[in-house]
């Protein structure tokens, strides 16, 4: 049967947004106005904290800092190396303004790592903090035209080619910013998709703002449309992925909400916060979930302020949710358990539980959000299939990338020419249109909400003479939900022990890619005819041992 593109197509039950030609930093700060002198982001263990007409300024500044004083272009790459503080909204929005294309790493990454990413996105600036320079110095020196280190909290060091935040937002410079296009490119976030290493994911103004007024939809959400009235939001995912950095930064920023997150989590910081800026939202992924359901330390009372928590970036089990509502006493009225579900590659989302939804779809990803489309189709014969059926999850909509940076063959894999973005996520949606996950087909590990590419572990382990193949697989885990696992074949009468692959692993890359799914040796790696590693066989025999 050829598949069927006609039937089966499902719209989102919530309509449509208006697609316009807003910029990013202009849709998130258009009312700022009406909060100005109300705090926007603060940092959870110092304090520190900027009201939100002090940000705007700080955005417009580092613009025409980055522009009239450092020199950077329009269309030029900038990547930063920042943990959640306030400045991060500073910079990034600054940049984003003056027409730079952003990527974000890790600031754990190693070395390595960050200049993989960088190098292959030409980043021409680094932002980061003291903690992180000699990360950024090192990096910097295998950029070419390279100009220059923003230190955040530093002074600047010309010989060393470091501006300091504060006087580039200080200088007298008057730089004309450019005029921008919401058809460009803004952010480069990596994500490895369905298959290899991470790529530069393209999203552009309208791709973020389209989200933004997606999840924004009056009707899904509980704020039915009001803004600036007090709501505080505490949260975790890092600033350095598109859910934290467009889902929960950019969305409440735009709201006027007030954000509370912290550089490091720790458990008693994170329980400071509950306690002092009683927020009436946490953001967080699974793992941070099973932390507020099962540690000791959490008390019931430091829940009280909590109306909603919105958990997102890997799935999230039932039986999680439920202990969740015992530890903190509460019904599943009082406390509104929201799931959402999306991809680097969507701005990030595309589907979400409306506030307002029936008991009987606990456990459910939710509905597509405005202007978007999906497309359930098998996975043998790419017919779409009806309710109650699993099959890949397409989905279509204005938030979906332009593509993958300088990589026309993987983009060419995961859209096709009508649109459609291929998630390689296995879901199933019931007769009310609520969608479920139920497994996936590519090959991307989940490490607490983080992505692991199986293909980047294996090009390091690959990297040992004594290594004749190997295949990376995540295996499951009640904690983290997944973890990495390696299966080496080593070359005849070669001899390496577990240890030394793990050991070899962690000094190159950063510590939720380490294997603590464990190393086991085989005689050959499970392939099919076209020699790709099935990574079923390998995840069976992995969460069996
Ligand atoms: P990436 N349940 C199960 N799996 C999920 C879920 C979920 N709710 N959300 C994401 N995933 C998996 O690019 C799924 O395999 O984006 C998907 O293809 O790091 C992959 O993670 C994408 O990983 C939000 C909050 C979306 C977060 C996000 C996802 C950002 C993660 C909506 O409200």
């Amino acid at each position: 049967t050829a598949p069927d593109l006609d039937n089966n197509v499902l719209n989102s039950p919530w309509g449509e947004i208006k697609v316009g030609d807003e910029t990013l930093t202009e849709y998130v700060f258009s009312d700022y106005e009406l909060w100005a002198d109300k705090p926007s982001v603060t940092c959870g263990s110092s304090g520190r904290s900027y009201q939100y007409g002090m940000l705007r300024m700080m955005v417009e500044r580092c613009a025409m800092g980055l522009i009239g004083h450092m020199r950077l272009s329009p269309g030029e790459r900038i990547g930063l190396i920042l943990p959640n503080i306030p400045e991060f909204a500073a910079l990034i929005h600054g940049a984003i303004r003056a027409g730079l294309v952003v990527t974000f790493a890790n600031p754990l990454y190693t070395a390595e790592e960050v200049r993989k990413q960088f190098t292959d996105c030409d980043v021409k600036a680094i932002g980061t903090i003291e903690m992180y320079m000699p990360l950024a110095q090192e990096v910097s020196k295998s950029l070419k035209d390279y100009k220059g280190t923003i230190w955040v909290g530093g002074e600047d060091d010309k010989t060393n080619g470091i501006f300091g935040l504060r006087s580039l937002l200080m200088a007298d410079h008057k730089a004309d910013l450019p005029k921008l296009n919401c058809e460009d490119v803004c952010l480069l976030p990596y994500s490895s998709g369905t298959t290899g290493m991470p790529k530069g994911v393209m999203l552009t103004h309208k791709n973020l703002v389209s989200n933004l007024k997606q999840i924004q939809c009056p009707k899904m959400m509980k704020y039915k449309g009001e803004k600036g009235h007090g709501d505080v939001i505490l949260t975790v995912p890092p600033f350095f992925h598109i859910y934290g950095f467009n889902a929960v930064l950019n969305y409440n920023l735009t709201l006027g909400y007030h954000v509370v997150s912290m550089p490091k989590f720790t458990p008693d910081d994170y329980i400071k916060c509950l306690v002092e800026y009683k927020p009436t939202t946490l953001f967080v992924v699974p793992s941070l979930l099973a932390f507020l359901a099962t540690h000791p330390l959490v008390k019931k009372e430091h829940l009280v302020s909590v109306e909603t928590i919105m958990v997102g970036a890997a799935p999230t089990t039932d039986s999680l949710l439920e202990k969740f509502l015992l530890k903190c006493e509460k019904t599943k009225d009082e406390i509104k358990l929201l799931q959402g579900y999306g991809m680097t590659e969507s701005s990030p989302v595309t589907l979400m539980t409306p506030y307002i939804y029936p008991f009987n779809k606990i456990g459910s990803v939710g509905q597509l959000v405005p202007s978007t489309q999906a497309r359930v189709i098998s996975l043998t014969t790419g017919v779409s299939l009806g309710s109650h059926k699993s099959g890949e999850l397409c989905l279509r909509g204005p938030q979906v990338m332009k593509g993958y940076l300088n990589n026309e063959k993987a983009t060419l894999e995961t859209m096709d020419s009508d649109g459609w973005l291929h998630t390689g996520d296995v879901t199933y949606y019931d007769d009310d249109h609520y969608f479920y996950i139920v497994d996936r087909t590519k090959e991307l590990i989940k490490v607490k909400g983080n992505q692991v590419s199986p293909t980047e572990i294996e090009n390091v382990i690959t990297e040992l003479p004594e290594v004749a193949d190997v295949a990376v697989v995540g295996v499951p885990d009640a904690l983290a939900g997944e973890l990495p696992k390696a299966f080496v074949v080593l070359k005849p009468n070669n001899k390496l022990t577990e240890k030394q692959i793990y050991d070899f692993v962690a000094q190159k890359l950063t510590r939720y890619k380490h294997l603590e799914g464990g190393v086991a040796f085989l005689q050959t790696i499970p392939r099919n005819a076209a020699g790709k590693i099935m990574r079923n066989e390998l995840k069976v025999l992995g969460s069996k041992n």
